[in-house]
């Protein structure tokens, strides 16, 4: 037996161990949702606007690399989020938000809206793929979807 066949057994038993301990919010698991930009290489602004209880518009095409400043304004009457992740992990986070639906979070890939409330979230798209966002608030996460398309350079 040579040393790396006792290495690859360890390393898979480390990544089980973790995935099973990992919290609700699973970031390091996450397929390619891309990263926080920088502001000063915004290369475009795009501007949504939740009502209650939907996006508009709900499907966004954007470049690979590309780094879109999203203005996210809450034009309805409730609280709402919007949260960038794969379909996985926004149900993941769905379900942790119907036990605590009030809490603060600061995840870069999230923004949370009063009504009337606006804001920023600057995110970088690092490879081509469909990516999902939403608002995982209780009563809303069924509706309050939309998508966003990363095209090909
Ligand atoms: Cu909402």
């Amino acid at each position: 037996m040579s040393k790396f066949d006792l290495i690859i057994p360890l390393v898979t038993l480390v990544s089980l161990s973790t995935n099973s301990f990992s919290s609700a919010i699973d970031f390091n698991h996450e397929k390619d949702i891309g990263i926080p930009g920088e502001v000063s290489k915004v290369s475009r602004t795009i501007k949504l606007t939740q009502v209650d209880n939907m996006f508009l518009p709900a499907e966004i095409a954007v470049r690979e690399g590309e780094i879109i400043r999203f203005v996210i304004k809450n034009g309805g009457n409730k609280k709402h989020e919007m949260m960038i992740g794969s379909m996985t992990n926004l149900k993941k986070i769905a379900k942790a938000r119907r036990m605590f639906p009030d809490q603060d979070h600061t995840e870069a890939h999230l923004v949370q809206l009063e009504p009337g409330e606006q804001k920023e979230l600057i995110w970088q798209f690092t490879s081509v793929g469909t990516i999902d966002f939403a608002c995982p608030l209780p009563g809303h996460f069924k509706k309050m979807r939309g998508k966003i398309i990363v095209e090909k350079k």
